[in-house]
């Protein structure tokens, strides 16, 4: 995967579809939803082809049961969590082409295509089975419905489809003491009929395609263990009224549906299908996901992996005709103040919440500062503020406002004149050059947390520049070494309003527009005179608002109050 290799092929970027039953959290946007963003941020500014799609998974067990907890439908669920993370991505300027949702029908005529031609190859075997049965409810409880202990590892939680602990996948009938997660029934085990997909049949294809790239640790680790342990004959239907209805013309099939692992991922071709309506050329998916100069790229949390590294693969291939990934930049997850995030027990933050307090691009930073790439990371409001006052407030906004502030008052707010520029002048620009470049480099390589240091030590440096040339000072002795000085002040701002803007977007429009800087921005001219003599300047803006200690403080109190609670809670139990 040469970054050279890119520069000609489209890019189609997708992150993990979210379930549309619940709010979004820092968990979710640390995992497969800013550093996607600030990887196609960056790939628009080089001009490159790039389509990120995303949208709403709205099927499978967890909407159903979030249905009946609420007792409402699973259209209502559906529909409220569609509309309120839609709103939560864009105001954090997460800049997907389309977000669209799986519930529409086109998604459904797309799932099922997938589904007949595996279907019409022969490829799934029908089988008989045992899944869990409630008497009382007369319905079967497929997967999240009931939780047990896991076989494997002993974790108590585990669900009739999976362990979220070991990450092994299960059938019900492998959990011990199984109960019903709405009532504590404890359920029965009934035979019922399902379609699989023989995994262990396009195993040895799948290898030879997965080993042939070049995959992130963790995802080549969770794979081959995957394979290692054997990838079975796995259903790909659920008794089920809620989701993508079976296409097939067989009284078997009544009252089943497609199991949702199955359908959302192909719900990443749905999405660009609609983008393609929604731009008005209908056929111009077929360009992304039918195009071998794709370079596909799927953004996902670390236990999303087998899905889209294996089963999505697997089902590509064998329908045939489609690209496949070539990039996985799986996360790890982010824990809050020490603790792992727990939506059941409301110990998250969530992204609504955040942004009515604060601003996007602080949270976009601090997130993109310490993103959980290749491990755990730990998201603590105290370094919150620290990354806030400390780094985006006092070296980067500093920097830039007191190069405009010293430009007004006294060059008349006009990019000086640089007349001959001496050696130190020549590295700082050059510094932007090599800025750039790296931190280019980072982008393409998805290594978002070392670019946002290349970028906070472009700042360092600019302001260590600015103290070693005091221009208050030459300003009466030497004026045109101190012309010299705020010309390249300002000439790093100007590339600074390129180079921040995939990780600081709001910062970057406002200091684009108070430097007088048209659009569209390319990456490669950053480092160019982009500010020409003479040109204009309005009066410069605050970029970043400090974060005063209370209100930290009051955030800390109100983490800690439900972490305490929930320990009150398991004495209690
Ligand atoms: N909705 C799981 C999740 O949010 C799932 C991702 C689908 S991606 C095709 O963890
Ligand atoms: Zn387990």
């Amino acid at each position: 995967m040469g970054s050279s290799e890119r520069k000609t092929r489209k890019i189609l970027v997708t992150s993990a579809l979210p379930y549309a039953n619940g709010p979004l959290h820092l968990g979710h946007i640390a995992g497969a939803y800013l550093p996607a963003d600030i990887y196609v941020r960056y790939q628009r500014l080089k001009g490159r082809d790039v389509i990120y799609i995303c949208g709403s998974d709205e099927h499978g067990v967890p909407i159903t049961v979030s249905a009946d907890q609420e007792g409402i439908s699973p259209q209502e669920v559906v529909d409220r969590y569609h509309r309120m993370n839609k709103e939560a991505f864009e105001s954090l300027g997460i800049s997907f082409d389309h977000y669209s949702r799986t519930s529409l029908p086109v998604h459904h005529e797309t799932a099922q295509s997938f589904f007949t031609a595996l279907f019409q190859k022969g490829d799934l075997k029908v089988k008989e089975s045992e899944q869990f049965y409630s008497p009382r409810s007369r319905r079967f409880l497929p997967d999240r419905y009931v939780e047990g202990i896991c076989p494997h590892c002993r974790y108590d939680k585990a669900r009739g489809d999976q362990c979220d602990h070991c990450g092994k996948w299960l059938e019900p009938a492998d959990l011990i003491n199984p109960r019903s997660k709405m009532d504590g029934e404890i359920p029965e085990l009934r035979k019922t009929v399902h379609w699989y997909l023989p995994m262990g049949q396009f195993a040895d294809s799948w290898k030879k395609w997965f080993e042939s790239r070049q995959w992130k640790d963790n995802v080549r680790n969770y794979c081959r263990g995957w394979y290692e342990e054997g990838l079975g004959d796995r259903p790909i239907t659920r008794d089920l009224h809620w989701g993508v209805p079976v296409p097939l013309d067989d009284e078997k099939a009544r009252g089943k549906v497609l199991y949702v692992w199955f359908d959302a991922p192909i719900g990443y071709i749905s999405a660009t299908r609609e983008w393609a309506d929604k731009v008005g050329d209908s056929d111009r998916w077929k360009s992304y996901w039918k195009d071998p100069e794709t370079f596909l790229v799927h953004f996902i949390g670390k236990d999303n992996i087998v899905f889209h590294a294996i089963l999505f693969p697997m089902i590509l291939m064998e329908v045939g005709g489609y690209i496949l990934p070539e990039a996985i930049p799986a996360n790890e997850y982010l824990t809050i103040e020490g603790r792992k995030i727990s939506t059941s027990q409301n110990y998250a933050i969530w992204l609504k919440d955040y942004l009515e307090k604060f601003p996007a691009d602080p949270l976009r930073y601090t997130l993109a500062a310490n993103a959980p790439e290749t491990k755990d990371t730990d998201f603590s409001w105290s370094q919150f503020q620290s990354r806030n006052n400390d780094e985006l407030a006092d070296i980067l906004g500093n920097f830039v406002n007191r190069s405009l502030t010293f430009t007004h008052r006294f060059f008349k707010g006009r990019v000086p004149e640089p007349g001959k520029l001496d050696e130190v002048d020549q590295a700082m620009l050059k510094a932007i050059q090599e800025t750039r470049d790296d931190l280019g480099a980072c982008f393409e390589q998805f290594e978002v947390r070392r670019g946002t240091k290349t970028l906070m030590d472009l700042c360092r440096k600019a302001n260590k520049y600015f103290n070693d040339k005091a221009p208050w000072e030459t300003r009466k002795t030497r004026p045109e070494t101190c012309a010299a000085t705020l010309y390249v002040c300002l000439q790093v701002s100007r590339a600074l309003s390129v180079l921040m803007s995939p990780v600081l977007p709001g910062a970057a429009e406002k200091l684009l527009r108070v430097l007088g800087g048209e659009k569209p921005l390319s990456w490669d001219e950053a480092g160019t005179e982009l500010l020409r003599p003479g040109s204009r300047l309005r009066k410069p803006e605050i970029l970043f608002q400090k974060i005063d200690d209370e209100v930290i403080q009051r955030e800390i109190e109100s983490l800690a109050a439900i972490a305490g609670q929930d320990r009150e809670n398991k004495k209690n139990r």
